[in-house]
């Protein structure tokens, strides 16, 4: 992406076409290890909004006359060249939110795997035969898109969900109006892009930039059949409860967590801390699935403790380019200030604080990589590290109370709270259980019976043995219970969200002969 002027700021891509929109405002896509602009990008409004979903209505017969394989054709070029450009994008995604090289890399490889998913099922049957009660009759579930799908996506995956929601979309038989999240513009300025090689029909993909103003018009729109959300439980709470509202339009949301892991009696504490460790620190705790909670047994409570406190005080927090670091910068500095009211909250309600790297030294501010502070224009080296947003471990103690807003407020950030309980697994999953929030878990323990009662009994979508809480690939569920979410958007799940069924049933003979020994005399 060549790097443009703040007066000639990238837009937005309607009805095939590259489109400056009519807003007034622009804004930057921030490196968030050195604070400085990436590049600059038009604010989207409600009526770039309105042109993009008329572009979408009007595209949606054409599309979905197409062939299923014709469909997903489009998305096999996609598919190639998230595979071949997988080390530079990974690097534009690292550089433009902060997870570390290896994580900006899977995250395009997260991408392709859906991609892979939903091209590959067009090629799968779509429906079923269903047996009639009528030995004359033939019974079937048949697909149909729903229409106009509206996506919105978070950034902290800012390729791999568009394509959870968009590929499934599409594929179906969808036309989508997707809005990036205003972290990451630049990824879906390179996504949009991608689309627009790929030779999707005009209209079929549109792409308008901007914050929640351009987001609400999306979902509030009544062009809109299904609005498909990854974000915030704020955000999605109120989509799913205005969209729910709305009969004839459907929401899947899938928001965040605060999410525990419970380490029994009879774990193996090198697979715990090392689990523990990767849930909560990888992405610097800014993933839904992230684990804020760990609920240890009291047999195992010190030394597990011990192991995890050590590693927490010595991991690297750094230069998001260098392979050997663990935890990059977190995304903006109202973040920043997010976490450290969390921290605050955390000790006023009682923490005993046993890591507190929030602050981090001097000396432990990474130094500029050669390409770090590069913008998108210069691909330059500076030593401006010193001005990224950088938070480091924040580890706290807790007597498990129900009551504690510490044990049940989601901070998205590194901030874990260890809680010792004694009793069996029953006692674990109550206070694992007792979260507004039900999306990722685990347990880690050598006794099936435990493990199984944890998968029987424990309120997530996302449930683990012996594992991070994070890592969940593609063709799994991807959602949550209670606060977490009201849906699946992505994978086979996300399929009933953008179709609709159509019970399909056929007379092969010439008499009228009704099931539930209906009498058809007249
Ligand atoms: C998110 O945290 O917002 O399971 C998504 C995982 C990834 C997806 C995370 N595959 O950790």
């Amino acid at each position: 992406m060549e790097r443009q002027s703040t007066e000639d700021p990238y837009g937005h891509y309607v009805a095939g076409e590259w489109t400056a929109g009519d807003g007034t405002e622009t804004f930057d896509s921030t490196n968030p290890a050195t604070g400085e602009a990436l590049a600059t990008f038009e604010r989207g409004t409600e009526s770039d909004v309105d042109r993009a979903l008329e572009a979408a209505a009007e595209a949606a017969d054409e599309w979905r006359a197409l062939s299923y394989i014709d469909r997903a054709e489009h998305l096999w070029d996609i598919y190639h060249e998230l595979r071949e450009r997988t080390d530079e994008l990974g690097e534009i995604v690292t550089k433009e939110c902060g997870k570390e090289i290896s994580e900006g890399r899977a995250d395009v490889v997260e991408a392709y795997h859906m991609v892979e998913w939903a091209a590959g099922n067009a090629r799968h049957p779509h429906g079923d035969v269903v047996p009639s009660e009528i030995a004359s009759k033939d019974a079937y579930m048949r697909r149909k898109p729903r229409g106009v799908v509206g996506c919105i996506t978070p950034w902290n995956f800012p390729v791999a969900i568009p394509f959870w929601h968009m590929a499934i979309a599409l594929v179906e038989g969808n036309t989508v109006v997707w809005k990036p999240a205003e972290q990451t513009p630049w990824c879906g300025q390179i996504i949009a892009e991608m689309f627009e090689d790929a030779g999707v029909p005009d209209g079929v993909f549109n792409m308008v930039q901007g914050f929640g103003d351009a987001g609400a018009a999306i979902t509030d729109d009544e062009r809109v059949d299904t609005v498909l959300f990854t974000g915030s439980a704020e955000v999605g709470q109120e989509i799913a409860s205005k969209v729910g509202g709305e009969p004839g339009k459907l929401a899947a949301c899938e928001m965040g967590g605060k999410n525990g892991i419970v380490v029994t009696e009879e774990a193996d504490l090198d697979i715990a801390v090392h689990a523990a460790v990767m849930s909560s620190f990888k992405t610097t705790g800014q993933r839904c699935v992230s684990s804020e909670r760990l609920i240890v047994h009291t047999d195992v409570y010190e030394e597990f403790k011990d192991r995890f406190v050590d590693v927490a005080e010595r991991i690297s927090v750094g230069d998001p380019l260098e392979e050997e670091t663990f935890m990059g910068p977190v995304i903006e500095p109202d973040h920043v200030e997010k976490i450290a009211r969390h921290n605050e909250l955390a000790r006023k309600e009682g923490a005993e604080v046993l890591v507190d790297r929030f602050e981090l030294g001097d000396e432990e501010i990474p130094e500029g990589h050669e390409n770090g502070a590069a913008t998108a224009a210069d691909g330059e080296g500076s030593d401006s590290y010193a001005n990224g947003y950088w938070v480091g471990p924040f580890v706290y103690e807790m007597a498990y109370d129900p009551d504690l807003r510490s044990l049940n407020e989601e901070c998205f950030g590194p901030h874990v709270a260890l809680i010792e309980y004694d009793g069996d697994i029953d006692r674990a999953l109550e206070i694992h259980n007792d979260t507004p929030y039900g999306l990722a878990g685990a347990i880690i323990s050598e006794d099936y019976r435990q493990i199984n009662r944890f998968r029987d009994h424990a309120e997530l979508g996302l449930a683990y043995a012996n594992l991070p809480c994070i890592g969940a690939e593609i063709q799994l569920p991807f959602g949550g219970v209670k606060k977490s979410g009201n849906g699946y958007p992505s994978a086979r799940e996300a399929i009933e969200a953008v179709t609709e069924r159509t019970a399909w049933t056929v007379n092969n003979s010439r008499e009228i002969e009704m099931a539930q020994g209906l009498s058809a005399d007249i």
